[in-house]
């Protein structure tokens, strides 16, 4: 989908607004729930390698305060030779660095898990392939000087939530911050949009998008992880996956980190005539720098046959592919697709079920009736 004017106005109206109109979900993205705003993308507009602000999903766990950009700094403190704060002119006489990269929250699928469980019943559309600019998160702690005692990166936002509800405060590891995190001011060549994290928000390339922090506020070096729901609780995966239904105690669990490979189809025919030649489009991704194939399958993948890989890719970019189709028989096929990314590993036929319903990546399928 072009980003057509009327796009543009409204996302240009919208950039410009108070915090409060950030409750309104764009017309075409499908709401999830009443407060605050969630909303995920319709598969079938997923077909840019870049995918536009006005359709890129956004998820918030509550209503978002926006830091006011005369006042807003961005603290570091914690395990540093010299405390910092600064302004984004600050951040912007910093090299600049960008990354082209999926955000697909943890809870994407989760919709589709079974059995089910509670959260935001999430399908396919909480992804997005994005352009993202600013400076290295190491550009930045060089600038306060490291300590060796180390290890973990604490990241605070804005938003406040209501009463004694647990804060949305995480870490991430300090390796991982260090080798590609990216602190964006810019999305897709313009500014940050508040929904998406203004003034600054972390990238975390080919992890999980509970990592990526918006409207970040302050960063703390420190040798142990953040504690709280957020930690604690929330975003970990079973150390050893049980059947399922199984749910395990947080302690049996570790936080969830980089993705799990995955393709979906976003174009395909409803209806078809048998011997013709139709065009079946997608993307796939992983937590792996790249997909090495993607393949085809209308017989329940007792055979498969390879896509076509779009040239357009940077590490942990999505790969949009295509594959023509010409069914055989008249009858009802199902179309299936699935990935295999640069290390080797292999999108499942079923997803590894865990309780709160994480990193969804069964093979996708997609019924076409067939006419003789
Ligand atoms: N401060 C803050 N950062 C946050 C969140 C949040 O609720 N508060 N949600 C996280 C989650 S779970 C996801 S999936 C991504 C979603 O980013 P998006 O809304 O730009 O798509 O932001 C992450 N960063
Ligand atoms: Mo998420």
């Amino acid at each position: 989908m072009k980003l057509d004017r009327r796009d543009f106005l409204r996302y240009s109206a919208l950039a410009s607004l108070a915090p409060s109109a950030l409750l309104a979900a764009e017309p075409h993205m499908l709401q999830m729930n009443g407060y605050p705003l969630n909303a995920e993308t319709p598969l079938e507009l997923l077909t840019d390698y870049i995918t536009p602000v006005p359709l890129f999903f956004v998820r918030s766990h509550w209503i978002p305060r926006v830091p006011d950009l005369k006042t807003w700094r961005l603290r570091v403190d914690g395990d540093v030779a010299k405390p910092l704060a600064l302004s984004l002119a600050d951040l912007r006489k910093l090299p600049r660095a960008e990354a082209t990269c999926v955000l697909q929250c943890a809870g994407n699928g989760r919709g589709l898990q079974n059995p089910p469980m509670p959260g935001v019943q999430w399908r396919y559309g909480a992804v997005g392939n994005a352009r993202w600019s600013g400076v290295r998160v190491r550009d930045v702690l060089a600038r306060a000087g490291v300590k060796s005692s180390a290890k973990h990166l604490k990241l605070f936002g804005s938003d406040d939530p209501p009463g004694k509800v647990p804060p949305f405060h995480r870490s991430i590891e300090l390796a991982k911050a260090m080798d590609d995190c990216i602190l964006a001011f810019e999305m897709n060549g313009q500014p940050l949009p508040a929904q998406h994290g203004a003034p600054l928000r972390l990238v975390a390339p080919g992890w999980a998008g509970d990592h990526w922090m918006k409207w970040v506020t302050r960063l703390t070096l420190s040798a142990a992880p953040q504690t709280g729901f957020f930690m604690d609780t929330a975003y970990r995966w079973p150390n050893t996956p049980g059947a399922p239904g199984v749910a395990f105690k947080p302690e049996e669990m570790h936080p969830v980190t980089e993705l799990a490979v995955k393709s979906n189809i976003t174009t395909a025919p409803k209806q078809a005539q048998a011997k013709r030649a139709y065009d079946v489009r997608g993307f796939a991704f992983s937590g792996a720098p790249d997909i090495a194939k993607v393949e085809v399958s209308d017989d329940d993948g007792a055979t498969w046959k390879r896509a076509e890989l779009d040239a357009r890719h940077s590490p942990h970019a999505w790969r949009l592919w295509h594959f023509r189709w010409t069914p055989v028989r008249a009858g009802r096929a199902t179309l299936l697709a699935r990935a295999t990314d640069s290390r080797g590993a292999v999108q499942p036929r079923q997803t590894v079920w865990n309780q709160s319903g994480y990193l969804y990546n069964g093979w996708h399928s997609v019924e076409v009736e067939v006419k003789g």
